[in-house]
């Protein structure tokens, strides 16, 4: 059978690299990119879109019925920072958005579903140093909450309806496409352009503040080669630990001094997000990733650094 793949959430930033890199394998007609907001033009004139939330399961329903897809991709959420603004809305969005397309996957028999989880499950009891998969799990952020809750929901689907769904523990994630998510790891990407605008940067994070990050080229190989994966090689079905690389705000300033020798890290002051931070890991354990389906990732600080400020200056 052809693959059609549906990425709910796709104006966002894995979105926006994910449709793209989905429809070179697949073909631009197979992958429908969904959002709520009208997708940029590169994404809409490449291939089909549509406007859906959600959360509104009668029109997602039409969609699935329409396309009868083969795998969905669920992307759309609130992440950690914006989620603390409206905490209703997060678990609502996080936690209804995912329950309605499991139930959709379902009906329509949808081979395969992809949903992100984070590294956000973790929390202030949790190891700090490589963290690994299966340990204490106490988030106290509404995000970090519904991305477990959610963690629990795939492997219930699986283990009792049998449905494929497969998930990834995202890092911190480094782009340059598409703006960040709202999170409390953004300020790796702001300090990017920062750097090349005013040779400066304010972090709202302390020098110090040690988190698990990747670039998204990491990122999105690392995702599709999940959902290649024989099924006989994916033996957890609530999500994986997936590690990249591991720096402060001061390393990665280091990093950046490297080609743009005046640049100056500051502090911006007490903001909520270091307390976030401060809850999760610093480093991960991927053992489960690597040892199942391979995972390996590409990029370090250095090829990192060096890729963002070449293309972001482009
Ligand atoms: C966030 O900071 O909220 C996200 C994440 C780590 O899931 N980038």
């Amino acid at each position: 059978m052809k693959d059609k793949i549906l990425v709910l959430g796709s104006n966002g930033q894995i979105g926006t690299e994910l449709v793209t890199a989905l429809r070179v394998t697949y073909g631009n007609d197979n992958v429908v990119a969904c959002d709520i907001r009208r997708p940029d033009y590169e994404i809409k004139n490449a291939g089909p879109f549509e406007f859906v939330n959600v959360l509104e399961k009668d029109i997602l329903n039409t969609i699935f019925a329409k396309y009868k897809p083969t795998q969905v991709y669920l992307l759309a959420a609130l992440l950690s920072a914006t989620g603390e603004q409206n905490p209703k809305l997060a678990w609502d969005l996080n936690m209804n958005g995912l329950l309605n397309v499991l139930d959709l996957a379902l009906v329509y028999k949808t081979a395969k579903v992809y949903w992100p989880s984070s590294i956000a499950v973790f929390g202030p009891n949790s190891p700090k140093n490589n963290t690994p998969q299966f340990c204490t799990m106490d988030p106290n952020t509404v995000y970090g909450i519904s991305k477990l809750a959610g963690e629990r929901w795939c492997e219930y689907y699986h283990q009792k309806y049998g449905l494929d769904v497969r998930s990834i523990r995202y890092p911190g994630l480094i782009s340059w496409k598409a703006a960040p998510g709202g999170g409390t790891t953004d300020y790796a990407i702001h300090i990017f352009h920062e750097a090349l605008k005013k040779g400066s940067y304010a972090s709202f994070l302390s020098a110090e503040t040690e988190l698990p990050m990747m670039y998204m080229d990491d990122a999105i190989r690392g995702t599709i080669e999940l959902m290649d994966a024989p099924e006989n090689q994916i033996s957890i079905r609530s999500s994986y630990n997936f590690g990249g690389v591991s720096f402060t705000p001061e390393v990665l300033a280091e990093e950046i001094k490297k080609h743009i020798p005046n640049f100056k890290l500051t502090y911006a002051g007490h903001d909520p997000r270091q307390q976030i931070a401060d809850s999760w890991p610093k480093s991960i354990d991927d053992s489960f990733a690597q040892n199942e389906w391979g995972w390996k990732p590409e990029f370090d600080i250095a090829k990192l650094t060096l890729d963002m400020l070449m293309n972001l200056k482009k």
